[in-house]
């Protein structure tokens, strides 16, 4: 094996499940995120259990200057980027339109949204020189329905949605797959990061369901990067099995 993954938010949650589990298959990985300590004790992890070599990249997505200096420095044996998994993301408060905070909206578009297109602008010329690579964007159900309080989360993950859609017509001619991961509940420190580190609204997200976990959505992503290269997964959309729509569950009484 000497393919490269790239995954960014590879901190907590789902991008750390997928580390972990493209490890484990052999892929070589980038993995990114702000907390460095937890990109270094990731790699610590995965160093003991898999023969495979990594690059940490430490950067905040939002900051346009810094994915395009990180990337423009990527050392030549780091560039044939095989498989990019574009997970970082966030929510942040959960509140109705006329209470929202701007800030909070600015700092959704600004990751969910901005920050997926300067890492992707950043790796798209590296796959179209090898002529082949596959894109996988962690879009949401929130992105596929809007619901009561979710206004602009909602907005960022319809974005994904249809940026996913456009790169996959204008990448076309370039041989490189376009995926779009659209998960209902996984529980991981989002609810927290949306909560703003309160607990007990944080916990209530699962009450009463058993939720994805973050290797579900993990072996999903890997089962959709090893179908044979004329076979691409378009859009996936996937929930625990308590949870229909983003409004609808089986919650336990
Ligand atoms: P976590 O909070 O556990 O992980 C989020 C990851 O994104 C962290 O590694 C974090 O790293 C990274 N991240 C956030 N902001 C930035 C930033 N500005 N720059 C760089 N990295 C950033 O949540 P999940 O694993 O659940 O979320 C992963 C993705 O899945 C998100 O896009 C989310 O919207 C999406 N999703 C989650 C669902 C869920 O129910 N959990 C359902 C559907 C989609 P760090 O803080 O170290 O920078
Ligand atoms: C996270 C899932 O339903 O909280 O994207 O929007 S939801």
């Amino acid at each position: 094996m000497n393919k490269i993954a790239l995954i960014t938010g590879a901190t907590s949650g789902i991008g750390e499940a997928c580390a972990k589990k493209f490890a484990e298959a052999g892929y070589n990985l980038i993995i990114t995120g702000r907390r460095i300590e937890r990109l270094e004790a990731l790699k610590t992890t995965i160093e003991s259990a898999c023969p495979i070599k990594l690059l940490l990249l430490h950067f905040d997505v939002q900051n346009r200057k810094a994915v395009e200096d990180t990337f423009a420095n990527l050392p030549a044996e780091w560039q044939n980027i095989d498989i990019l998994i574009n997970n970082a993301g966030l929510a942040v408060g959960r509140d109705s339109f006329e209470d929202a905070d701007m800030d909070d909206w600015e700092t959704m578009l600004n990751t969910n949204v901005h920050g997926l297109l300067y890492v992707s602008k950043a790796v798209v010329p590296l796959m179209i020189a090898q002529k082949k690579g596959h894109i996988i964007n962690m879009g949401s159900i929130a992105g596929k329905e809007v619901y009561e309080k979710g206004n602009v989360y909602c907005a960022s993950k319809f974005a994904v949605d249809a940026i996913n859609k456009a790169m996959r017509i204008d990448l076309l001619k370039h041989n490189i797959k376009v995926t779009g991961i659209h998960p209902g509940a996984v529980e991981t420190e989002f609810a927290m990061v949306r909560f703003k580190g309160d607990e007990r609204q944080a916990a209530a997200t699962y009450n009463g369901i058993i939720p994805l976990t973050p290797e579900d959505i993990a072996d999903t992503i890997f089962y959709c990067s090893q179908l044979p290269s004329h076979v691409c997964i378009n859009d996936l959309v996937i929930t625990c099995t308590q949870q229909a729509s983003a409004y609808y569950f089986n919650k336990n009484t």
